[in-house]
This record gives structure tokens, sequence and C-alpha cells, in this order.
């Protein structure tokens, strides 16, 4: 082991040896003879947290990231030493600390096998020209590690080989190696010998990762200022390592279901006959859609908060019209306000001093839609209050639903960096600081305080937010969506990983534009988009409008068919959605799962871009490419089910599978009950009298659940609503299946039709209960049945 007090490492600094220990209950301190503190936190027997100062003591210790209820607690903590170094050993977890120079090691408590260890370790640069130090951490890369995570990235979904900066940056038609983009989330997974991990970098500055691209075997992260402040979890399963860090940054609460549902946007629909026309359209045509979103030009010369009189006379009468078609409305709000005299949300900010300003005290000016704006300091709670008040119109008056942020990098027009320059003031929360360190939170606390706004006005409704910035923990207030994509079939792809990424880095909530918002996508790309976007978490087209229509008719009956065809399974899967949503809010659990997150056991699946899980039970692959009459991919190991013609496969292969332009690589895991509505035109256009199971046989066991409650509104808090719990156990002639219910909630519908596909036998009888019943009681007629939503056991028998 070669020491770092040995090295010479350009101007780096490096911790000495330790000369004092103490441990308070959970928290351990390591101070070293160059006054170098390592705090670590034992917040859960695989989750710590490590804390560094260079100083000999710590700042106030503050987090937009943490989510205050995020668990905490261990079944066991046991500090030992030797010569060399000290030993804290958890339930799950044991990590080495050495005396001489403060590294760290951590290995798996069951077989001590080396999980994650320091390279350099911690070190330092002293920045001058920054103020405070350039805080750095090396790990040591462990042999065929991969890497997974980071939040927005463009790139491969693995992202070993190569270097990532977390600066949110307004990205108009990035690229695949464009970085940084929109979002800075500085949370990644490593996974060796079929174990995995996860580092959150919780530092707001500028920050630095590499994975193993400037040197080979190590992986560093750095940050242009703040703390060395770092949480570590452990899985070993990858998925167990993002619920962790989910857990620890928060969920969303439910959605209402119609955010769930099909959206409709373009820069911009105006003026209100133009936004009825498309609202008409999608009726007239049968094409489900539930939301409808006005872009900035609903404003009076961009002026947040107001409508335009020429285009919007009358704002209510129009929303309550769309809604009474099933439409909600959606409208964007930006951060820039308009400096204007004449204005009052520029005049009351004025006045109450809540405007971002410049180190010696003038006001941060920047360019953007409206001209020349100031920009709230949403980093201070009193300015969230403020701005949460000011959706009192918007909302309940109006009735809008939903509220679009953009620009909130934030976004600046014409100038270097697009952004605020480094000297701009923000409170934090009672910690004053400059933009380098509340940069890439300023989208996050605009999206919280709109939050709040909305939910305040909207009660006992639940509000939809969507923004384009985001730290980690802003998935806690809003949904998310990718930015300025192109109509590129590359920009297909690049949508499918960002998507698998974002939910592997807590933020399921997302979806892209689709079809592409620069440019115009031909049909069949628009159609393979639709294809990808139905199974994405946040489904809405949106385009510039530069370059003429993107709506689901805009290129003829052929390509309109397909795309109503999709949709139309996306408001049929709902209840399915609806329940992987209640699993991402209740156990953390990513709505998305790449492969490897699904089976990390399978090394194939390390490098798998294409193929994702949606769900926990359904796979799918987009067409990413023209003229396809299918593709090659790979089906991760299991039976599976083609969705659209019931062959069963085994997986662990690649193989070939059909997808002309009106079908999508599609499968079902074997064992899973998938339960579907009705089509609707939007949510709540009818009462489900009947709730659809499609269930499919395994020789074997499998478990599924179906989530539901009223849809929308918090009773489901109070717990009304209905979680059931489905165990399928099957063989060659006899199927069973048991339900587990929980909650109190009483849906609309009595009974169940059931398709059972892919039973390798004859039914002869069939047993609710454990009551033997006549086949005409059940309507059973090929593989189908009728039955009361209150069973619990139901076995089909081949005698
Ligand atoms: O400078 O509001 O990403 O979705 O349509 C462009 C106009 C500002 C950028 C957003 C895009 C939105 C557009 N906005």
């Amino acid at each position: 082991m070669i020491l770092n007090t040995e090295l010479e490492y350009k101007g780096d600094l490096f911790p000495s040896n330790i000369i004092d220990y103490k441990k308070d209950v959970d928290v351990l301190h390591f101070k070293t003879a160059n006054n170098v503190i390592l705090q670590l936190t034992v917040l859960r027997d695989s989750v710590l947290r490590f804390r560094y100062s260079t100083v000999g003591k710590f700042n106030k210790d503050f987090s937009y990231a943490i989510d205050e209820d995020a668990s905490r607690g261990f079944n066991h903590l046991e500090i030992t030493e030797d010569d060399e170094k000290y030993i804290v050993t958890t339930a799950k977890l044991i990590c080495h600390v050495y005396k001489v120079d403060l590294r760290t090691s951590i290995l798996d408590a069951k077989d001590g096998t080396i999980i994650c260890q320091d390279e350099l370790g911690f070190h330092w640069e002293e920045s001058y020209e920054l103020g405070g130090d350039i805080v750095k951490m090396s790990k040591v890369s462990q042999t065929g590690e991969s890497y997974y995570g980071l939040g927005d990235k463009p790139e491969h979904v693995n992202l070993k080989g190569k270097r990532f900066e977390n600066w949110a940056t307004d990205s108009y038609a990035f690229g695949k190696n464009t970085d940084p983009i929109y979002k800075a989330i500085p949370f990644y997974t490593g996974l060796h010998n079929n174990k995995s991990y996860g580092i959150f970098f919780d530092n707001t500055f500028r920050t630095y990762f590499d994975f193993c691209q400037e040197r080979r075997n190590v992986t560093s992260f750095w940050a242009s200022g703040g703390e060395m402040n770092y949480y570590f979890f452990y899985g070993p399963n990858m998925q167990d390592v993002v619920v962790s860090y989910t857990d620890l940054t928060g969920t969303p609460e439910l959605p209402p279901l119609w955010a769930l549902g099909y959206h409709q946007c373009k820069w911009s629909y105006y003026p209100e006959s133009q936004v009825k026309e498309i609202t008409q359209k999608f009726r007239d045509l049968k094409i489900p859609c539930d939301a409808i979103y006005l872009d900035i030009d609903y404003m009076e010369g961009f002026r947040c908060f107001t409508w335009s009189k020429e285009y919007f006379p009358e704002p209510k009468r129009m929303v309550k019209e769309l809604a009474d078609d099933g439409f909600k409305t959606v409208v964007i709000i930006d951060p820039g306000i308009k400096i204007d005299m004449e204005y009052d949300v520029f005049r009351e900010g004025l006045e109450k001093d809540y405007f971002c300003k410049r180190a010696d005290g003038p006001y941060m000016k920047g360019k953007v839609w409206p001209g020349e704006c100031y920009f709230p300091d949403y980093t201070r709670p009193e300015v969230r209050e403020w701005w949460a008040g000011l959706f009192k119109e918007l909302v309940s008056e109006i009735g809008v639903k939903g509220v679009w942020n953009d620009m909130n990098e934030p976004a600046v027009m014409d100038v270097p960096g697009k952004s605020f320059p480094p000297d701009v003031r923000h409170d934090y929360d009672g910690n004053p600081c400059s933009h380098q360190k509340a940069h890439n939170i300023y989208g996050m606390q605009m999206a919280r305080a709109t939050y709040h706004g909305l939910k305040r006005f909207n009660y006992p409704k639940r509000p939809f937010v969507i923004t384009r910035s985001a730290y980690s923990g802003t998935q806690r207030y809003t949904s998310t969506w990718m930015g300025d994509n192109v109509a590129t079939w590359e920009h297909l792809q690049i949508a499918n990983i960002q998507a698998q990424r974002l939910a592997l880095s807590g933020f399921s909530f997302a979806g892209s534009d689709i079809g592409g918002f620069a440019e115009q996508p031909n049909g069949e790309l628009y159609a393979r988009w639709i294809q990808l976007g139905v199974f994405h978490p946040f489904c809405r087209t949106h385009s510039s409008g530069d370059h003429g229509e993107q709506e689901p008719w805009t290129f003829g009956t052929e390509i309109t068919n397909v795309v109503r065809k999709f949709i139309e399974l996306r408001y049929q899967l709902l209840p399915y959605l609806y329940t992987t949503f209640y699993q991402y809010h209740q156990n953390n659990v990513p709505m998305l799962k790449s492969l490897v997150l699904f089976d990390q056991e399978d090394i194939q699946t390390h490098y798998r871009t294409d193929e994702f899980i949606f769900g926990n039970q359904m796979l799918a692959c987009p067409i990413n490419e023209p003229n396809s009459k299918g593709r090659r991919m790979y089906i991760p190991r299991g039976e599976w089910y083609n969705y659209w013609t019931n062959d069963i496969v085994s997986g662990g292969k690649e193989m070939w599978v059909d997808a002309d332009l009106d079908e999508m690589p599609l499968f079902v895991k074997a064992g899973a009950v998938i339960p579907k509505y009705p089509v609707q035109q939007y949510v709540g256009e009818k009462d489900i009298d009947q709730l659809t199971l499609d269930v499919y046989f395994k020789d074997g066991k499998e478990d599924s659940q179906i989530f539901e409650d009223a849809n929308d509104g918090y009773d489901y808090t109070k717990g009304r609503y209905s979680l059931k719990k489905f165990n399928l156990a099957g063989n060659s002639d006899k199927l069973i299946i048991r339900i587990h219910k929980t909650g109190q909630f009483y849906t609309s519908y009595d009974t169940y039709k059931i398709n059972f596909i892919g039973l390798p036998f004859e039914v002869k009888s069939i047993k609710v209960d454990n009551e033997y019943v006549d086949f005409n009681d059940v309507q059973f007629e090929n593989n189908t049945l009728v039955v009361s939503k209150e069973f619990t056991n139901l076995q089909l028998k081949a005698d």
C-alpha cells in the first residue's frame, strides 16, 4: 500500500494520521494531525454518510436533497480497532478507516469482499480564486466494475470510461455527448462481482465524476467548493441501492391519475380557437388525451401570472369548457419576472425585496422571454411562500390543474455561461451563499414553491407540476421532462436512455418531448417515439412549433391509427402504471428498470441500453431505426410472453422480434397478473364497471400487485386505498391464484373479467374460495371467466 503522504500529487493536500477518535451514538469522529475531520454517520445497516472538514470544524449541516422522512436506524453497530485501522461493523457492512491517512474501505459484512475502496481517498486543493477547497475523492475501480445513474446524462446507460459534470444548463438541441445538460443529480451506482453499491455526493456546487476515464482503475468525484459529503448505500442488489437512495431523497405523492394519461403540448397553442380546435380533434378522432398545455404565448408579454387579453380573453370560461370536455389545462411559468412598474407581481417582488441580487447589491438583471427580468430568490422560505401564493388566481379562480416550470436552470439569454454569474447572492434557507452553491438547486426550489402553491389551491385534489431543471430530491415535488431534444432517430434512443437513467437516479416521473422538440419528425419516427413514450411515466408530445405541426394526426391516417393504438394501450394499462407509481411512492422502487437493475447477475445486462422493464413485469424495447420490420433484442432470463402474439419465449438470449410499424417489441413476464381498464378518452370518462385481469400462466410462482384508490385526493393517505397482492402458482395441470387485500377502498366495480393466457391444460374444474363453481356461473369460455372481486382463492384444474 502506498501512503498518500508519500505522494506528490499536483497541488493536492491529504489527510495525515488520525490522532483522535470519538463516538457519539451513531456518529463517529476521526481527527487527523493536520486538522482534517471525518465524520462518519451510520444511518442504516447499509447506509453510511462520510463528511470531511479540512479546517477542524464543520459548518451548519444543511441539505435540500434529504427527505425529512428518510428512514434511520440499524440493527447492529460495533467499533473495534487494530494497529492499522478502526473497524466499523453493521449488520450489512464493514468499514475500515486507516489510521495512517484516513482512507476507508467498505466490505460486505457477510463474506468480506471489498465493495468500495478509497484509492487516494479524500484529498483537496485550496482554491484561492473560488474560496475554500476543491474537494476530491477517488476510489479504486474493481475488476469488471460498471457504473450507472447520474440523472439525465444522454450517454450510454453504462457510464464506464466517461467523465461528467453537473451544472444545470439550458441545452437547446443537446446531443448524445452534450454535458452537462439540465439536471444535476450526483448519484451513481457501481456494480462488480454481482454486488452493487451507490454513492450520492450531496454537494450542490459544480461537481464532476470520472468513471475510469482519466485512469483506468480509478473512479473519482470532486466539486468546486463545499464539503466532501457523500452517502454510501450498499445492496448487494442494485435495486436495493436505488431504493435506499430514493428513500433518503424522497418520492412524490401519488399524482392524480389523469397526469398519467396522454398530454399534448406545443410552443404554442394560441389563440383560444386553436386550443379548442386541437382538443376537439382529439375527441373527434377518438385519441385519448387528458391534458393540454399553454406555452409562453398565453401570457401578456410573457409576464407570469397574466393572460393575453387578445388570445385568451376569458381564461376561466375556456379552462372550464376544456375541463367539461375532459381536458386539464397546464400552463407554463418561468422564473424571470419582467421589469415593469405596471406589473403587480414585479412591483410586489421589488417592494418586498424578493429578487436575487449581485454581490454588491444591484439586482440580478437578465434577459429572458419577457425582456429584462429580475429573478425571485426561491432559496428564501418567505419568497417560496409568496410564490406559492401567486397561484391563487390561476388555480382557485381559473381552474388550471398543472404548472410547467421552464428555464429554471436558471437560463439567461445572451450572456456568457447562459445563467447567473457566480457572484449572485442567495439566502439558501438562512445559509447565505453565492450562485456557485445555489445554481444547481435554483430550479428545484422554484418547483418546490410551485408545488406548494398548487397543492394549497387545488386541495383536496392533488397537484401536478413539471420542471426542467432538478437536483437530487426534486422528485418529491414534481415530474420532469428532458428538455429540448431533436426530432432524430438518435434522440429517440437518447430519450429511452434518459428515462431509464432518471428512474435509476430516483426520478421516475419523467418523459421526453415525444417526436422531438427541435426540427420535424416524419410520421414513422413520430409513431415509433409514441410507442416508446407510452411506456414512460410521463407521456407528452411537445415541439417547438417552428416546423409545423406535431399532433397524433399530423402524419396521415396510417400513422394516426398507430398512435391511437398505442395511446389506447397506455389508457388500458393505467391501473398497472398507477400500481407501479404506488410502488415507487410507497416503496421507493424505480418505475422503469434498465435490464441491469432487473437482473444484475446476468452480465449480459450490464451493457444493454434499449430494452427496459416497465413496472415490474413488462419488457419493452423501442424500434430505433427507420424501415424496421422488427429488431434484435435481448430478452432477460425467465419466461416471457410476446404481448401481441402470446407466444412464450425463454430469455437469457438475444433474438429477433417482429415489429411492423403498428407494433413494438413488448413482453409480459410469465405469472404476471396485469390489470386493465377499458379505453377511455380521458381519465374518468367512464365508470369502471369491471376490471380486466390478464393472467399469464407460469409453471411456478409469481407475485403481482394492484393498487387502487379514488385516483385523486388524499383519502389514500388515510387508509382509503385497496392494495391487492396476487400470488400465482401454476403447474402442468393446475393454476391457483390467491389474493391478499389491505386497505379500505371500495372499487366502483364488483367483478373481474379474467383472461388466462398460456394455460397448458384444458380447464375441467374451477373452484372459487374452495367451492366448485358451474362454468356458466362464471361465464367460462375460451379461458376467460367473470368472478366476484371478493374472491380470495381461485383454482383452475385439468381434472
Ligand atoms: O427558450 O417556452 O424547453 O419546452 O417550449 C425556449 C418555450 C423556452 C424551452 C423549453 C420548451 C418550451 C420553450 N422553452
